[in-house]
């Protein structure tokens, strides 16, 4: 292992004095000009990872929603997950290294993993629209290089794209093609499958507005149009030819500002959505007739796509466990209605993809989404096996069909992570399937007001949750006071949390109107001081 060539490279992408960065719940995210060392390195870890686990890793390059000085860095494990928890602190350790100290941290992660360095490596490196992108992946590239490895620059591909090609790598193809083609031609394939069980199928083109975020998304999307027979009309707005990545567009703003995103036309009850800046994100929303703005986000869509997979295992009769799993920032209407009307069990997670994900693993269908729009469906191996079996068997007519249905959408779906573009699919198929205009799957719970505040603290740390973040533990007292000031409402809840992405508490707070939920929300907020 020739480590003084890491050695040597490492000072061509010198790390700025005293900066100390952390591997958070999205990969490392900073202004862009400070993460030249971060990518460099982070190639050499994904090589480590690689050699660990004898498979391929991803490394992707995006700071997703953030504005687009912003950059950042996610490493994708084998099986298209997030890292390891473990590599995080790995990935922090490495990150913060003094340059001197670069290939002592490389070779102590090795001995503690028992890592052979002899071991292949291949890394597979994606990046994002932003002007920086590109530099930044050559930076990754260059510390695989250093250490020797294989890599494939995938070169622009959404996130989901990214963490779809690892999978499929890993599993010799069988998740299917390992390369952008392979994703179009698998999603569109599945999609056109699902949308032929559509009774209205070929009256009435059905059409979306997409809101790109000016990002990768848009990029992508204008690419899957081709592989899309007429099944879905998308007509695609801030496409990146004009505007800026993220401003005053995209999923988070749309969601954050309960407002329609800048650059697109909208006409009363039409259906639109928007992606975020890596398009592993989606929310839905419309205008009615008077002008009010409704907002169809995570929640809204765990419920779609869990009634209509409810509704299709009750056809075929296939006793499978489904659940769906949400964080603490799940709007209550949409949890009552999963529990109570839909009978579906629900978990909550903490905040982050990873908790969700790993929680929908337990199931043999999880199906998970954050209220921000990020989330998708796990199909155990069971389940799946069973819904396949049942898809080519010899069974009544109407069950083959509601099991090709299933199979279709464990195909259209991407397992791996959220994916604005498969979810996208799934939503408008589900939609053309039940004949639902977007009004009407609007209709189906009424989301109780909410307000979300962010608070200024001399260190957030001071502040530890439990019960899934619906619990201050410290510091001692606040949670009493929580309690008694959501007493005062009706249909009440609040809680705080540290965020783990920027230097603040977030407050939530939901009620029977919005003045009170506005109210407690001010009133939560001041009890953190
Ligand atoms: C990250 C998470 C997202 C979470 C958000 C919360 C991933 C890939 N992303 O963006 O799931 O909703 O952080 O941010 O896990 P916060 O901790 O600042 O509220
Ligand atoms: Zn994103």
């Amino acid at each position: 292992m020739d480590f003084a060539a890491i050695a040597r490279l490492s000072t061509e992408h010198p790390k700025p004095i005293g900066l100390e960065l952390q591997y958070g719940t999205a990969g490392f995210r900073s202004k862009a000009e400070q993460l030249d060392h971060i990518m460099y390195r982070m190639g050499l870890l994904a090589v480590l990872r690689s050699k660990q686990t004898k498979s391929t890793i991803g490394v992707m390059v995006t700071a997703s929603h953030n504005p687009e000085e912003d950059n950042g860095v996610k490493l994708v494990d084998p099986l298209g997950e997030m890292l390891a928890v473990a590599w995080e602190e790995y990935a922090t350790c490495l990150a913060n290294a003094e340059e001197q100290d670069i290939t002592a941290v490389l070779q102590d992660i090795s001995q503690k993993e028992r890592i052979s360095l002899m071991q292949e490596a291949f890394v597979a490196i994606g990046r994002d629209t932003r002007p920086s992108s590109e530099t930044l992946s050559q930076a990754v590239i260059d510390g695989v290089t250093a250490f020797g490895a294989q890599y494939h620059d995938y070169g622009l591909v959404t996130t989901p794209q990214l963490h779809y090609i690892v999978c499929c790598r890993n599993t010799r193809e069988q998740y299917g093609t390992s390369t952008v083609k392979g994703y179009y031609q698998k999603l569109t394939k599945a999609f056109a499958e699902l949308c032929k069980q559509a009774s209205s199928y070929g009256d009435t083109p059905r059409g979306v507005k997409v809101d790109g975020a000016n990002g990768i998304g848009a990029l992508k999307l204008k690419e899957i149009e081709n592989y899309l027979q007429k099944e879905c009309l998308i007509e695609l707005f801030n496409d990146g030819t004009k505007g800026k990545l993220n401003c005053a567009c995209g999923a988070d703003f749309v969601k954050v500002q309960q407002k329609p995103p800048q650059g697109m036309e909208m006409n009363p009850n039409e259906k639109c959505c928007s992606f975020d800046g890596d398009a592993d994100r989606i929310v839905y929303y419309y205008i009615d007739s008077a002008g009010q703005f409704h907002l169809l986000d995570g929640d809204k869509i765990a419920t779609l796509i869990s009634t209509f997979l409810k509704e299709l295992l009750i056809k075929v009769g296939l006793n499978l466990k489904m659940a769906v799993i949400q964080t603490a920032y799940a709007n209550g209407s949409s949890t009552r209605y999963l529990e109570e009307t839909m009978k579906v069990p629900v978990y909550c997670t903490k905040t982050g993809v990873k908790h969700l994900h790993h929680k929908a693993q337990e199931f043999d269908i999880g199906v998970y989404f954050e209220a921000n729009g990020h989330g998708t469906v796990l199909f155990s191996k069971t389940a799946e096996e069973k819904i396949r079996q049942l898809a080519k068997g010899e069974v009544d007519a109407e069950k083959k069909k509601a099991a090709k249905m299933l199979e279709n959408t464990i195909d259209l779906i991407n397992q791996t992570v959220g994916d604005a573009i498969s979810d996208m699919l799934v939503i408008e198929a589900i939609l053309a399937v039940k004949s639902f205009t977007v009004q009407q799957w609007d209709t189906v719970y009424t989301d109780l007001p909410n307000r979300q505040l962010k608070v200024k603290v001399a260190d957030r740390r001071v502040i530890d949750t439990t019960d899934a973040e619906r619990c201050a533990v410290t510091p001692p007292g606040l949670q009493e006071k929580i309690d008694e000031l959501v007493k005062k409402h009706s249909l009440s809840r609040a809680f705080v949390r540290p965020s783990g992405t920027e230097d603040v508490i977030r407050v939530y707070a939901e009620a029977n109107t919005q003045e009170n939920a506005d109210a407690l929300a001010h009133e939560v907020s001041l009890a953190v001081f």
